[in-house]
């Protein structure tokens, strides 16, 4: 039969345990997918998340001994057990355990760290390189050597319903606020270099299933490597406060085969500077049938009949000028002046091209469109919410790049 006190100190010691194992499996639940960082895809990610593993094993194993200690010492030496406390102090053996052991863990984790972090860096022997620039708010990926470089920005969908007052409902849109129009589609199993630089402000390309995060630093290069062992798509965003939409910059990567990466990027070749919707490259034509066809004309010398200027020129406005100028054409005034019944906007169609290619005050230049986004997107602004401009040509924005 339990005494009293003996009862009382059984439950507490009790008590204890109990929180002890449910910190214990609170941590081991962490581990799940759900909440842990992820595996990724590349071996470098794998290392990395030993790393993670191994330095979250050695907390758990510090928080179990140090809060054991605690809570023994809470029970154990509480008043109503001794009320004379004991008085000793200093112990220069105890001083030298307490800082020698701290030593060898940090050691023994930066040792492994720093074999990682030295393979991140080693760019050589890479068989492609594609230089990412920032922007605000987008991404460019220049595919060096192969002429081959675009825009990638949110995807319209998103766009639309983050917009003030759209009445759309994010949770009904697919990847809300991490997707592109042009995902950066790369080949598995392939070295593939990063250069990373920014144009304007310093924003940082972080893809998480690659472990790659590293700053996009204006008037330096940064370097940084891959090789994706598995096909998919893998999102990041930009991961540097960068300005006012920094949350709306994401990253989409598309790792596919050797064989329908080169499909992917003959397609784009044949489309210069022009957006080739993802279905174009798809590997369903096999490369061997689609040669025995005519070259289909690039899109860019395609004629589009006013209609589908001014449709295409809706899609440039609402990925690229909307944000300033609103959907509705209204502006925000007073920064951010409207285009519906404005007088450049009416006025001659040069005046626009002008405005778009080389920007003004807040208004960046967007001479990194192509001449038929841009003749586009003239051609919206002149056209709609009631203005009465005239359309304008791919040509007469070539002409006025000179
Ligand atoms: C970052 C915000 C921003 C974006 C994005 C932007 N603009 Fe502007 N835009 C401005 C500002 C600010 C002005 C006024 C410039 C000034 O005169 O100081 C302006 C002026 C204009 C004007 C002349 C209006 C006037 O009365 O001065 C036109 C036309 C125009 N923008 C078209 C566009 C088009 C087309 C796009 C997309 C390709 C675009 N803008 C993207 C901020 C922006
Ligand atoms: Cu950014």
């Amino acid at each position: 039969m339990l005494s009293k006190s003996g009862l009382r100190g059984w439950l507490a010691r009790s008590a204890a345990l109990m929180t002890l194992w449910s910190l214990a499996s609170e941590a081991v639940a962490f581990t799940g997918e759900k909440w842990n960082m992820t595996q990724g895809v590349t071996a470098i990610s794998h290392e990395v998340y030993k790393l993670h593993m191994a330095a979250f094993y050695v907390c758990c194993v510090i928080g179990f001994i140090v809060f054991g200690a605690i809570i023994y010492s809470i029970i154990n030496h509480r008043r109503s057990k001794h009320p004379k406390p004991a008085d000793f102090h200093e112990s220069t053996l105890v001083e030298i355990i307490w800082t020698a052991i701290p030593f060898v863990i940090l050691i023994g984790l930066a040792i492994p760290a720093a074999g990682t972090l030295i393979k991140m860096e080693d760019t050589r022997n890479s068989e492609l390189t594609v230089k990412v620039t920032g922007f605000q708010w987008k991404w460019q990926y220049e595919y060096l050597g192969e002429g081959v470089s675009f825009y990638s920005t949110l995807s319209q969908e998103s766009n639309v319903a983050r917009q003030l007052g759209s009445g759309i409902d994010v949770n009904t849109v697919p990847n809300y606020l991490v997707d592109v129009d042009n995902e950066l589609v790369l080949p598995v199993g392939k070295k593939i270099r990063f250069v990373i630089t920014a144009n304007d402000v310093i924003h940082a390309w972080w893809v998480p299933a690659l472990a790659i995060k590293k700053d996009a630093i204006p008037g330096y290069v940064n370097e940084v490597w891959t090789k994706i062992d598995v096909p998919g798509t893998y999102r990041g965003v930009c991961a540097e406060l960068c300005g006012r939409d920094h949350g709306f910059m994401p990253i989409v990567v598309r790792a596919v085969s050797e064989a329908e990466y080169k499909t992917w990027l003959e397609g784009k070749k044949k489309g210069a500077g022009v957006e080739v919707a993802p279905a174009a490259a798809a590997p369903v034509a096999a490369p061997a049938a689609e040669a025995a066809l005519p070259v289909a004309a690039p899109a860019a010398a395609k004629e589009l009949s006013k209609d589908e200027l001014v449709a295409a020129g809706e899609k440039v406005y609402t990925a690229n000028c909307a944000a300033c100028h609103q959907a509705t054409g209204a502006g925000l005034p007073p920064n951010f002046p409207a285009l519906k019944g404005d007088k450049v906007a009416n006025g001659p169609a040069e005046g626009v091209i002008k405005q778009v290619l080389n920007g003004k005050n807040l208004m960046p230049p967007f001479k990194q469109l192509s001449d038929q986004d841009i003749a586009a997107v003239a051609s919206y602004v002149r056209t709609s919410w009631g203005n009465k401009g005239s359309v304008v040509t791919a040509e007469a924005v070539a002409a006025a790049r000179k």
